[in-house]
């Protein structure tokens, strides 16, 4: 007797749909994160989870604290300081804010206290080993993808002393100095022994490409990534154009890797702020229309800052199927603008993108922001299933078990050649 797969009743589908995203294992393609080995580069606990610099940018807006008087405290007399500002004398109505009373309540920490010591205490009790397993577990992350700077020196070094990098702590490549700034790079390149110089040659672009494979090979790197500014533009007659075509391009076309861009940044807008002091542009959009265009054999991950370059990001990967749009991007991840691009992808993509990463730089926060995302995507899957029962259509749960796993994490395994689960 073949199996036929329940018909959902309507009045049971919203139930449904949330039970499924939330118990779909999600991977996380862009984070921040590092694992446990990786000592200071780990990020995790209180002080780091309020001193986001997303927080750090709105104490200044609520509070007579200047950024000189705020980077002159230590940690946790800054976390004291935004805490009180953010979380006391106001209520914690923004999207950062609202993630740290999130991330609280599920640890069982009372969000409404004076001050941080409960949470402080909290904290001293953990193992970071211990911490990693249950944060991945409360966040239902099966995997996610780190962002590695072989430009950072801690970063550099940690590497180059075998730090152990558990598999579900998959690498990015990451290449913003190359692409953005490449008078710094071609000189870090040249200390590290690499022939590299100012003046772009086919034997320095060479050198170049020779760097990255000695990274390939050390980190095995689920793509090349890249974030650019929103003024970037595809072809010209810059340093950066060249470099794509002479070492990036290449580079994934040989190791059979996707490029990832992530467009639109303003950066260093007000510096005193620092992490927070970026800003954000509207991009042009034809400059990866033209890349996806003559490089069909490569697969491109995409990411914009604009909220309007998302529709034409959609846009742009109904033309190219070697397009992946990827997350809700930094001043994107907000459960409006969540709910907005994620209705867009499904009516111009179907489940065929890969609908949010987490961008994590802390921990903990893995804990909110899927929470969060499962929470808008699920509002909005099931508006797109119930037009579809409206009409008549018979959906059946394991349908929907299906289109979440593919845009939960069957897109990003294909993309990036990992292997995909054998489904339920
Ligand atoms: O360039 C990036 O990867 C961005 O995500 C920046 O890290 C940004 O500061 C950020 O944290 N966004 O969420
Ligand atoms: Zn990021």
């Amino acid at each position: 007797m073949i199996q036929v797969d329940e018909t959902l009743a309507a009045s049971e589908l919203h139930r449904v749909v949330e039970e499924v995203v939330r118990q779909t294992p999600v991977f996380d393609i862009h984070t921040h994160l590092y694992p446990p080995a990786f000592g200071g580069l780990c990020l995790w606990g209180i002080d780091e989870l309020v001193n986001y610099h997303y927080l750090i940018a709105e104490l200044f807006r609520s509070s007579s604290v200047t950024p000189q008087e705020f980077w002159a405290q230590s940690k946790s007399r800054q976390a004291d300081l935004i805490w009180d500002a953010l979380f006391v004398k106001n209520s914690p109505l923004s999207e950062a804010a609202a993630g740290v009373v999130t991330v609280m309540i599920k640890l069982g920490l009372d969000p409404c206290r004076p001050d941080l010591k409960q949470a402080r205490e909290y904290f001293a009790s953990l193992t970071v080993e211990q911490y990693t397993d249950r944060v991945l577990e409360i966040a239902n992350v099966s995997d996610l993808v780190m962002t590695n700077d072989p430009f950072n020196p801690t970063e550099k070094a940690a590497w180059k002393s075998h730090k152990d990098c558990p598999e579900r702590f998959h690498r990015a490549l990451r290449m913003d100095p190359i692409l953005n700034d490449w008078e710094v790079a071609h000189a870090a390149m040249a200390a590290e022994g690499f022939k590299t110089h100012l003046q772009l040659s086919p034997q320095i672009s060479d050198e170049a490409r020779r760097f990255l494979d000695h990274w390939i090979a050390r980190l095995s790197p689920v793509y090349l990534a890249v974030s650019l500014p929103y003024t970037f533009k595809y072809p010209d007659d810059s340093t950066c154009t060249r470099l794509i075509q002479e070492v990036v391009i290449p580079t994934c076309r040989e190791h059979r890797i996707p490029f990832a861009m992530m467009i639109g940044v303003s950066r260093q807008v007000n510096p005193a702020l620092r992490d927070a002091g970026d800003s954000l542009g509207y991009a042009d959009l034809g400059s990866v229309e033209r890349l996806c265009a003559e490089n069909p054999d490569v697969r491109f991950l995409v990411t914009v800052l604009s909220r309007e370059n998302q529709h034409a990001l959609c846009v742009a990967a109904r033309k190219f199927s070697n397009l992946m749009p990827f997350g809700c991007w930094w001043f994107l991840n907000n459960p409006s603008i969540v709910e907005e691009i994620t209705a867009e992808r499904l009516e111009l993509l179907g489940s065929t993108a890969i609908l949010q990463h987490s961008d994590a730089r802390i921990l903990d926060q893995l804990i909110y922001k899927w929470a969060h995302a499962r929470r808008a995507i699920s509002r909005v899957l099931a508006e797109s299933y119930s037009r579809l029962m409206a009409d008549g259509y018979p959906l059946s749960r394991k349908q929907i078990e299906r289109d979440v796993e593919r845009m939960f994490s069957g897109n990003f395994r294909r993309w990036a050649g990992l292997p995909v689960s054998t489904g339920r």
